[in-house]
């Protein structure tokens, strides 16, 4: 079997997707997710340009030796643009093996693990009040596991919190906006938040947290501990991964899971934080961490030191990626929980998938391979649209962590 050509699908309804979708000579295709939000065009060149044409004529059932050789082969390797490149070649590879196999892609990384997929949703309320409300909504829904967060006191706009009460969405149309910061307005209020989320639901449900790389390690280590009492499920990227020794600070002085990640793209960037047992769950998706051939070996390495899965799941990674992670989270042993941020219903126009939700819980069906399949000439119908994610300031204008 040869692969005969590949394309790379861009629109955007109501948000930019980009997906990769790979040709077989038996007529067989696989697709990809190929997004990385606000850049997403350097992936389209590097596929366009580099990947494609070096795929052509290769067996699509070597996926360990076309992972390596966009790897390994490449000198410049690592980095958000060409992992995300390698992901949804990788991906796509995956889901032609199990269309040729007639098999859903879980069958071929181990079975299933569990019958179901644990997900979070996202709370998120302009002020207190507000977000109680939210929660209250969610948890009407069915969610066992909500990821809780609201404007500041102070703030003029807060991360994760949408605004004039619309869908939340990350990237705004246009070049990137700027917004204003300010930790220690922040750091006064979470816990209170957290006194109010479980005074008024319980100890039941799940809570998270996401601090969006906001705080120094010390800062970080302040936070954890004082949300100790409302035992939240983790408290994700508390400050920003590059210096994987930083995380020490906050395990000496507190009890509170740690999730970091979505923004690494590599085993490397996780060696120490598993090595030294500094966090508890990994958030590098398939999307943007190598696929499923790389996140098998991540999970597998944080499989040793008692670290989980908790994928990224917001809303810019595609359908395509939601898919494979479902599969991905049923197959294997140290699943912890997956980000569920359901896609507006327009995206579900362009991809038709294969996933429902119940109950606090995903599940999918046996189509081979992942499953997912895209509509282009619906997805033609959305072309794609500038968009960028927020720059952060402090409120003296010095340039901070998004
Ligand atoms: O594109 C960036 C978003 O996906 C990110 O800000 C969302 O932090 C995020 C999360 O945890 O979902
Ligand atoms: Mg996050």
């Amino acid at each position: 079997m040869k692969i005969t050509n590949a394309k790379v699908i861009v629109c955007s309804p109501g948000r930019n997707f980009v997906t990769l979708k790979i040709f077989t000579d038996q007529g067989i295709f696989g697709l990809g997710d190929a997004t990385l939000n606000g850049m997403e065009k350097s992936v389209v060149a590097y596929l366009e340009n580099y990947c494609i044409p070096a795929l052509i004529g290769r067996d699509p059932g070597n996926t360990e030796d076309i992972w390596n050789y966009f790897y390994r082969g490449v000198y410049w390797r690592r980095g958000a643009v060409s992992m995300t490149a390698v992901s949804a070649i990788d991906m796509a590879l995956w889901d032609i093996k199990g269309k040729v196999l007639n098999t859903p892609l879980y069958n071929l990384i181990g079975g299933k693990s569990r019958k179901k997929v644990l997900v979070y949703c996202h709370a998120n309320g302009k002020d207190l009040d507000d977000t109680i409300e939210k929660i209250g909504k969610e948890i009407e829904t069915g969610f066992k596991a909500v990821r809780v967060q609201s404007g500041v006191p102070g703030i003029s706009h807060t991360y994760g919190v949408a605004r004039d009460n619309k869908f939340y969405e990350p990237a705004h149309k246009g070049l990137a906006q700027e917004e204003y910061w300010d930790t220690s307005k922040y750091l006064n209020f979470v816990p209170t938040l957290f006194s109010r989320v479980r005074e008024n639901y319980g100890d039941d449900i799940h809570l998270l947290h996401d601090v969006h790389h906001r705080c120094t390690p010390n800062e970080a280590a302040r936070l954890a501990k004082e949300l100790e009492p409302y035992h939240l499920f983790w408290l994700e990227d508390p400050v920003s991964g590059e210096l994987q020794e930083g995380l020490r600070l906050i395990r000496q002085h507190s009890t509170t899971p740690i999730a970091i990640g979505e923004v690494f793209n590599s085993i490397y960037d996780y060696s120490t934080l598993f090595t030294e047992q500094l966090i508890d769950y990994i958030r590098m998706p398939l999307v943007h961490g190598g696929g499923i051939t790389h996140m098998l070996k991540v999970a597998a390495m944080g499989s040793v030191y008692h670290i989980n899965t908790g994928f990224h799941g917001a809303t810019d990674l595609s359908p395509v990626n939601l898919a494979a992670s479902i599969h991905f989270n049923l197959a294997v042993n140290n699943f912890g929980i997956q980000e569920y941020m359901p896609h507006q219903s327009i995206v579900n126009e362009v991809f038709k998938t294969n996933y429902s939700f119940n109950d606090g819980y995903l599940t999918i069906d046996d189509s081979p391979g992942i499953g997912v399949d895209i509509d282009e000439k619906k997805a033609g119908l959305y072309p794609y649209s500038v968009a960028r994610l927020p720059v952060n300031r402090k409120t003296d204008g010095t340039l901070f962590n998004w």
